[in-house]
């Protein structure tokens, strides 16, 4: 591997999970990208070998069917985006003219009869999305899913801006950015729809609720640096990830930031169980489910995150780790130097959780 850095196994005490039928829905998701061409040929052909429907099928492992194949399908239409606009396109190192493009598609996103971008295959996908989502999920599911699209969205413009000067943000800046460019808030809604419940917005805005899915989003997006870093850094082009971050502002070579970033990730997983079992104990039954759905989405990237070809690479093979292991390399209850999420530490008391007594009230601020 260029850079001889091994990607060590990592802490995951989660179990794994998948839906029985996920080789279907790889087959799905295919045929779902041939119909409505998203992507270049060249992207388009990648992506369906990326079995983008068996980690829907890890997200969601007792989930409902059309569910699953619809987040499939929106997960691949978002490495459309993420892939085929920003990281390998021209807009995205053209913030001012990215900005245009991602509000025309969001508009498509919240009212997918408008008449704009007939000919694109990005928006024909996006208006296929919305209607199935339509079926599964709630009005104010949608509207969310819409509003963690502009907050996507946003980050993204915000990744290209550094892109288009070639300059790497500082760790609090990455840290804040990639909550939201990793794509994992748009895919909330969706692990709602797909067990049929809706969690109530005095528990999902709850701090220490929004916490826990922020912690989600940070183990996913640290562990996608990890496994995504030989595809990124021998792509021969500006790549962001935190191993980079902490190279370029730490002053450690690769294999030094690689450690420093799995003792983050640890340190964030810790606080997470933690935090899951102190929520658990008290929030009602949505707030549980909402919770392993968190739990589930967090080992589905790690399971897919080292077997999926987008990342193993066959044609230049990475060094990735075939297991995981079941403890920490850092267990410290010390909040991370990182002033955008610090506060973490806050939601979660010293001490063992509560007796699982009062549910449904204990909930607050
Ligand atoms: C992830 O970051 C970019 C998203 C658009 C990927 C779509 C995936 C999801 C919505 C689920 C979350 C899963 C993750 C983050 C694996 P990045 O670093 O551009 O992804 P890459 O695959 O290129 O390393
Ligand atoms: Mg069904
Ligand atoms: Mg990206
Ligand atoms: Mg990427
Ligand atoms: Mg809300
Ligand atoms: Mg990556």
């Amino acid at each position: 591997m260029e850079h001889g850095v091994l990607v060590p196994p990592v802490y995951s005490p989660i179990p794994p999970a998948i839906h029985p039928r996920h080789e279907h829905f790889d087959r799905r998701t295919a045929a779902w990208a041939q119909e409505f061409g998203i992507g270049s040929n060249a992207l388009r052909e990648k992506l369906i070998g990326h079995e983008i429907g068996t980690f829907a099928a890890r997200i969601l492992p007792d989930g409902d069917e059309e569910v699953i194949a619809l987040l499939a399908d929106f997960v691949l239409w978002l490495f459309g985006v993420d892939d085929g606009h920003c990281e390998e396109g021209e807009l995205g190192t053209d913030p001012k003219e990215l900005v245009p493009e991602l509000s025309r598609l969001l508009r498509i996103a919240q009212n997918p009869q408008v008449p704009m971008l007939t000919d694109d295959p990005l928006a024909a996908g996006l208006r296929d999305l919305r209607r199935r989502m339509e079926l599964h999920g709630t009005p104010a599911q949608l509207a969310r899913w819409v509003d963690a699209l502009r907050e996507y969205f946003l980050s993204v413009v915000w990744e290209a801006s550094h892109r288009s000067k070639g300059t790497v943000p500082d760790l609090n800046d990455y840290t804040l950015m990639r909550l939201y460019d990793g794509a994992t808030s748009v895919v909330m809604p969706l692990l709602e729809m797909g067990r049929g419940y809706e969690l109530q917005p005095h528990e999902r805005d709850d701090t220490a609720v929004r916490a826990a899915a922020e912690m989600a989003y940070f183990i996913i997006t640290w562990d996608n640096d990890l496994f995504s870093y030989h595809k990124e850094s021998r792509a021969q082009q500006w790549y962001l990830n935190v191993v980079r971050v902490l190279e370029h502002h730490h002053g450690m070579d690769p294999a030094q930031a690689m450690e420093t970033a799995v003792a983050q990730r640890d340190r964030v997983m810790c606080l997470f169980l933690r935090l899951q079992a102190r929520l658990s104990a008290t929030g009602s039954p949505q707030l549980r489910q909402y919770l392993d759905s968190l739990a589930a989405f967090i080992r589905a990237a790690q399971d897919w995150g080292i077997s999926s070809r987008r990342y193993t690479t066959p044609e230049d093979p990475a060094d990735l780790p075939t297991a995981f292991r079941d403890t920490p390399t850092d267990d410290s209850t010390e909040p991370l130097d990182i002033p955008a999420v610090s506060w973490w530490w806050d939601t979660v008391p010293e001490g063992p959780a509560p007796a699982a007594s009062h549910r449904g009230s204990a909930l607050d601020g």
